[in-house]
């Protein structure tokens, strides 16, 4: 990818498209396009068409679509169903018809089946039923991923996707209740900390296991994908190098905020996946690992969430 190709990231405004723009101007890109109000609604056709129409770009991140935690994923499951199919069916194929050299395709690690063995490797994927929580989204990526691979197969195209963990950091949404995990409980326990509240609620059981990756790592990764990774048959794991659970990750939140009450968890919500971690031993072996200390990475994202979180626009879901 050559620092003066042009490049557009779709759903730029995403937390993980707005970091892949800030790691694309670090590394000298010059020619992105679609940039904040230059880029077009993803899920209009007539405008997305005339966006590749008139700017011609050589490469492509797809990483727009709805998205939420797991009470978004329950509430709103057609919504983020509709969405995601929209936008993927549309940008992968204006992509093809306007000779897009290569596209990289983001899915989520909820496309694996509920019982995977763990770690997940890519081998596992369509081998068995998914999370019920969030099935439709999850069917949707699924979905992504064979658009890409079916273009390739029909059209000779350069369709590539990647599977990223549970990506969090500054630009999250940290909307009470339809925010990710980790974006919620900075969100709750900062309040708890100002309001002296004695406890705070943690959704489920605390047991479940997951494998976050800081957004800036996974904007890294991506950039590395899409020079490196040219598998157009197979998805590729991102990782972030860690597994905790819920009550580990909601005790090291709790240091980072400075609260000091109680955790009381809360066994009437739902725990989803009993674990989710992701093998990216393709992606370390080309020689990419993600390296922000998660302790470091929770303090960036709530040091956003200190400057800019608490009065931003909830992302990705209504
Ligand atoms: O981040 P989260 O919504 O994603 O929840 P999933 C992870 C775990 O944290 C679940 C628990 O076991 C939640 O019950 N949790 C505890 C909380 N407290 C909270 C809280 O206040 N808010 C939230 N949200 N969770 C999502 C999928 O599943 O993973 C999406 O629903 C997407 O489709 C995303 O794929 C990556 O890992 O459970």
């Amino acid at each position: 990818m050559e620092l003066n190709a042009k490049v557009y990231v779709a759903g730029g405004q995403t937390l993980i498209g707005a970091a892949i723009l800030r790691r694309l101007e670090r590394a000298g890109y010059v020619n992105i396009v679609g940039k904040a109000d230059e880029e077009p609604p993803p899920s209009d056709p007539a405008q997305v068409e005339a966006f590749f129409a008139r700017t011609n770009p050589a490469y492509v991140f797809l990483v727009s679509g709805d998205s939420g935690g797991i009470a978004a994923n329950q509430k709103y499951p057609a919504q983020l169903m509709l969405d995601n199919l929209l936008t993927e069916c549309i940008v992968i194929d204006n992509a093809h018809r306007y000779g897009v050299k290569k596209l990289l395709y983001l899915a989520s690690s909820c496309v694996y089946p509920r019982n995977c063995p763990q770690p997940m490797s890519e081998g596992w994927l369509l081998t068995g039923p998914l999370e019920p929580t969030n099935e439709a989204y999850a069917l949707a990526k699924l979905a992504g991923i064979k658009l890409c691979q079916a273009y390739n197969h029909q059209h000779g195209t350069k369709f590539i996707s990647a599977i990223p963990a549970n990506a969090f950091g500054p630009g999250d949404d940290f909307s009470p209740e339809d925010s990710h995990v980790i974006a919620a409980l900075i969100r709750r326990m900062h309040e708890a900390k100002n309001g002296s509240w004695e406890a705070v609620d943690v959704w489920g059981t605390g047991s479940p296991q997951r494998d976050f990756i800081f957004v800036d790592d996974l904007a890294d990764a991506c950039l590395f994908i899409m020079e490196q990774y040219c598998e157009k048959q197979q998805p590729v794991n991102v990782g972030g190098g860690g597994v905790y659970s819920i009550k580990e990750l909601a005790e090291l939140i709790k240091r980072v905020v400075g609260y000091r009450g109680e955790l009381r968890f809360d066994r009437t919500k739902p725990d989803g996946m009993p674990l989710k971690v992701l093998d990216s031993s393709v992606l370390n072996g080309m020689g990419w690992k993600s390296s922000t200390p998660f302790g470091t990475a929770l303090r960036a994202t709530y040091d956003w969430f200190l400057q800019a979180g608490q009065t931003a626009r909830p992302a990705n879901v209504p």
